[in-house]
């Protein structure tokens, strides 16, 4: 399998689960500004919508879209509880915060991290509606470490990927100590330190 991705874009949501469930991918670097592969390769032959992440199965079938590349990767290794099994009322609930991140989060984000040109007054109103989600998040992440609970799931995997962000584009997480504090954690994750570092976002130190 190869899963296409962008160093610290939503791809990283994917990457991580695939290192969580223990499926090796081959990893195929973009370059989403331009839209091309290493190779020089225009990544639209590859996924028509020009973003990341994309799966490629070996049988040449292709997945688009974080929260269905992350079931599918996840539901490969059950046994990682990266997520729950299909019928149960926890994949519910790992659905339900998929869906938080991606359209609460991701799509309230992403214009701002990926075009320098956005308004100021864009970004106020992109910073409060944050602001609010991000509270809601802080309190749940007080009284449990992660968001479905007691494990490490899939949705904490595109949570993680998507709130960093947050550093990028200097929104303090100072108001939010245990959203903080669960960034750190899950960075802490040696899975996760490997996909960082292999998507070379590891400072070195000096
Ligand atoms: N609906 C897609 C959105 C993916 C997406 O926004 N990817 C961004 C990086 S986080 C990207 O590749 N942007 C480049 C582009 O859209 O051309 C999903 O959920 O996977």
């Amino acid at each position: 399998m190869k899963l296409y991705y962008s160093p610290a874009a939503c791809s990283l949501a994917a990457h991580i689960v695939a290192r969580e469930a223990g499926i090796p991918v081959e990893l195929a670097r973009v370059d989403i500004g331009n839209h091309t592969l290493e190779d020089g390769t225009d990544y639209h032959t590859i996924n028509a919508r020009g973003y990341v992440p994309a799966l490629k199965l070996d049988d040449g079938t292709l997945l688009t879209e974080v929260t269905a590349v992350v079931q599918y990767l996840g539901d490969l290794a059950p046994e990682s509880g990266i997520v729950p099994p299909a019928g149960t009322m926890e994949r519910v609930h790992l659905q339900e915060w998929l869906t938080f991140v991606s359209s609460e989060l991701h799509k309230a984000f992403s214009p701002w991290l990926w075009h320098k040109e956005t308004a100021e007054s864009t970004r106020r109103s992109v910073k409060e509606h944050l602001a609010v989600r991000f509270a809601e998040m802080d309190r749940l992440l007080a009284r449990q470490p992660y968001l479905l609970g007691e494990r490490f799931t899939a949705a904490d995997a595109y949570a993680f990927a998507i709130v960093s962000w947050s550093n990028l584009l200097m929104v303090s997480l100072k108001p939010y100590p245990a959203l903080a504090a669960y960034l750190d954690r899950v960075a802490a994750r040696p899975q996760v330190a490997a996909a960082l570092e292999a998507e070379g976002l590891l400072r070195k130190a000096a």
